[in-house]
């Protein structure tokens, strides 16, 4: 019987609940999880080690001990080239694009591992802060994938992470959403990683939160990447002036920091990567442009970038990206900007008409 990947997927791999009953140590974690993809494509030559299929199923469904990262993509815009998979090291981490099987491995950084899974990957990295450029391909293109091996969240210690103050996240999911589980690790910023691509256009850097620290560490989401580009990509069809790329005023926010600059709510989307506060400024003076030419600067101008994004959050291909959006006023300490996230249902705020 073929078992369909998302199922597969639903459940990440209980590294040592799978590893004491088979009597396997964490270095061969990969070589399992190889064997697990044959029994899913179904094939019928397993090596004898192989435990029976019910009892391995049974496996993967308990509560894993070391949480890896699932990450499934709908689908890709046409001009991607690049896409963001943070994993969780020492985890065993499943990536896969429904619509796209990746079908071949071209090339694996130093750190990590890649096998082909079904239609999608498993990544397993021994070592946080690992990171670098892999390079896969489907049937469509030659995709690099950034990696990066995170830190797992239960190194967090009274909401401090090696001396870097993340705090507290509610353990219980907003309307039970997958998107409001707690983040399964955290990414070190470092001077070498700090520029490294995790888009076509944009950076690691570009996403920080503006708590400094001895270390740093922040959470990014892929989804939220891909609809940063794509309403770059729709925003330029429909005003006909390119622009570099959008100014993310403010990216990840770790929960300690949204609470010490005056927000109540434990549930903000900056605290789990896929918040973007965003202008465009082509003209380079830190604050959002006249986009709609009428000779002033206001809320009208991020009124357009609230239509691309209800354009994508409405759409049949990429409504599975859908999230909140509200456009902010200026004000003393800011200019016009649009709130733009992908927490999986619709939500507006800041309407302006
Ligand atoms: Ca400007
Ligand atoms: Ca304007």
């Amino acid at each position: 019987m073929r078992v369909p990947f998302p199922l597969f997927l639903r459940e990440t791999y209980p590294i040592r609940a799978l590893a004491a009953p088979l009597q396997l140590d964490r270095m061969n974690s990969i070589a399992l999880a190889m064997m697990f993809g044959a029994l899913l494509m179904g094939l019928d030559s397993l090596p004898t080690a192989l435990p029976e299929p019910p009892v391995a199923l049974a496996l993967l469904a308990e509560t894993p001990e070391v949480d890896g990262e699932r990450i499934r993509l709908e689908s890709l815009p046409g001009f991607t080239t690049r896409l963001f998979v943070p994993v969780v090291a020492g985890s065993l981490n499943a990536f896969s694009i429904a619509d796209e099987p990746i079908v071949g491995i071209v090339e694996s950084p130093a750190g990590f591992s890649l096998s082909i899974v079904s239609d999608g990957l498993v990544v397993h990295a021994e070592q946080s802060d690992a990171w670098g450029y892999a390079t896969v391909e489907t049937a469509e293109r030659v995709l690099v994938l950034t990696l990066f091996a995170m830190t797992p969240a239960t190194s967090v210690r009274d909401g401090m992470l090696d001396g870097y103050q993340i705090g507290e996240y509610i353990k219980t999911p907003l309307k039970g959403l997958e998107t409001y589980a707690p983040p399964r690790g955290f990414i070190r910023l470092t001077p070498e990683n700090a520029d490294a691509r995790v888009s076509d256009r944009y950076s690691l850097r570009d996403f920080q939160c503006k708590l400094d620290g001895g270390s740093k560490f922040l959470v990014l989401r892929p989804e939220a990447l891909i609809k940063l580009e794509l309403m770059q990509h729709k925003l330029a069809k429909r005003s006909r002036a390119g622009f570099e790329k959008f100014t993310i005023m403010s990216g990840f926010r770790t929960p300690f920091y949204n609470s010490r600059i005056g927000n109540e709510t434990g549930y903000s989307r900056h605290l789990y990567g896929d918040a973007m506060d965003i202008y465009v400024d082509s003209d380079g003076d830190g604050r959002m442009d006249d986009l709609n030419r009428d000779g002033r600067v206001n809320q009208r101008d991020a009124a357009l970038l609230l239509a691309v994004a209800e354009e994508i959050d409405d759409s049949a291909d990429w409504g599975w990206l859908k999230g909140g959006a509200g456009v902010y006023r200026a004000n003393k300490a800011h200019g016009p900007f649009l709130h733009v996230d992908t927490r999986g249902y619709v939500a507006r705020w800041g309407i302006v008409r």
